[in-house]
């Protein structure tokens, strides 16, 4: 599919699932790798709905869909290795599955039973970010670290590490952005900027949030900016691939803007036929990042039926590893919204919290009264 805004990123598999030549730009891993790119896609694709599926049944207080976005997660996650770090935004959920999060554990935290301690047990990944854009300072903090640590630049290139991190577009209008941007450059940090474009900052669209392709703002800061067709995972890998290596040889940042689209809501609080059209979220489903992958691989013969129903398998026992464990998790408890937040809570916040017993109190002969009010809870602090 033509699109004259987007004439200028970098494709390397078409819609029809076509391999198209780049002359900067290739992707040499294997039919094999490949694969295993589309089950991880569709692993994630189907974790994702069953989380969407969860909240609706009120077993979450919230969740992110990362519906569309998968190639954009897949590809470039599949480029880091340690010791390589990634800060995440909320969405990213196909990239925590790679780096090996637990999908249960990762529900607590829109379930309001954690506080997002599962991050501590992967290596290489923070925790997800949810104030927007403020993780792109942490992320050049810490590569100004590696470089420090003597992790950037050595003859060994195993040696080396830079770090990653995920924001959306309506993040780079943040001040913290483009601060990180400017320390990234004077400092020569070993950071990606991972900016996935799906077309929207809840109900803001990208055209209002910048007057240029985003990729373009990077020359202003002085580093390269790169649009890649963020619907496809060989070209997402061979972009970031290229980034990191360059910030881990210590020739510093780069801007990717993946251009890709959210399909679904911006969360589940939010209903986007109030501000899209039927029309558009059409147009991007043709370009849906899984099909192309799948289309190229039983084109070549890499993949069959029989492949794809073991992986049919594979997402049924996900689905329902999730939806048990997630019942099985505790249920929230308001002290803890009110304990965890501050030190002293002082007069304010405890008028507050026996405003609210009150107020539950009022509830006390509905059996699920307690979940569903603390549930709303963390709604409202998102
Ligand atoms: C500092 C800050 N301001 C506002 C919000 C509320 N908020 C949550 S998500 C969001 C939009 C972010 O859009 P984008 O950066 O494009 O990421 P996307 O959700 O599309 O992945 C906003 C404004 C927030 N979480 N943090
Ligand atoms: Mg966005």
């Amino acid at each position: 599919m033509s699109d004259p805004a987007v004439d200028d990123f970098v494709q390397l598999l078409t819609p029809d699932g076509e391999r198209v030549r780049h002359p900067e730009f290739s992707f040499d891993g294997s039919d094999e790798a490949v694969a295993g790119y589309l089950r991880e896609m569709v692993l994630a694709r189907r974790f994702d709905s069953e989380a969407t599926a969860l909240q609706r049944k009120g077993e979450l207080g919230l969740w992110p869909p990362s519906l569309g976005q998968e190639a954009a997660q897949v590809g470039s996650v599949n480029a880091v290795r340690l010791p390589d770090f990634v800060f995440p935004c909320y969405r990213e959920h196909a990239i925590a599955m790679h780096l090996g999060v637990d999908p249960v554990e990762m529900l607590t935290t829109f379930r309001g039973t954690g506080m997002a301690a599962w991050a501590n047990d992967v290596e290489g990944m923070h925790s997800y970010s949810f104030v927007i854009g403020t993780h792109t300072l942490h992320a050049v903090g810490y590569a100004m670290g590696m470089q420090r640590d003597g992790l950037v630049g050595n003859a060994d290139p195993a040696a080396n590490g830079a770090t990653v991190v995920y924001f959306g577009d309506g993040a780079t209008s943040q001040g913290d952005v483009n601060e990180a941007f400017i320390f990234a450059a004077s400092y020569t940090a070993p950071v990606v900027f991972f900016c996935q474009n799906n077309q929207w900052a809840i109900s803001e669209p990208i055209a209002l949030q910048s007057k240029i392709p985003l990729y373009r703002r990077a020359s202003g800061f002085g580093f390269p900016g790169i649009r890649v067709d963020g619907n496809d995972v060989l070209a997402v890998h061979a972009v970031t691939s290229w980034a990191l290596e360059r910030a881990r040889r210590g020739e510093g940042p780069t801007l990717i803007e993946a251009y890709t689209y959210r399909m679904g809501a911006h969360t589940t609080s939010d209903d986007p036929t109030k501000y899209r059209s039927n029309d558009e979220t059409e147009k991007w489903r043709q370009r849906d990042p899984i099909s192309r992958v799948q289309t190229y691989l039983q084109n070549n013969g890499a993949i069959d039926q029989a492949w794809l129903d073991a992986l049919d398998a594979e997402c049924e026992e996900l689905a329902i590893r999730v939806r048990e464990g997630c019942v099985r998790l505790p249920e929230p408890k308001l002290d803890d919204f009110f304990g965890y937040a501050v030190i002293d809570p002082g007069e304010v916040l405890l008028e507050q919290y026996d405003d609210y017993l009150e107020y539950e109190a009022g509830f006390a002969d509905h059996p699920d009264a307690a979940a569903e009010h603390t549930q709303s809870q963390v709604q409202e602090a998102f």
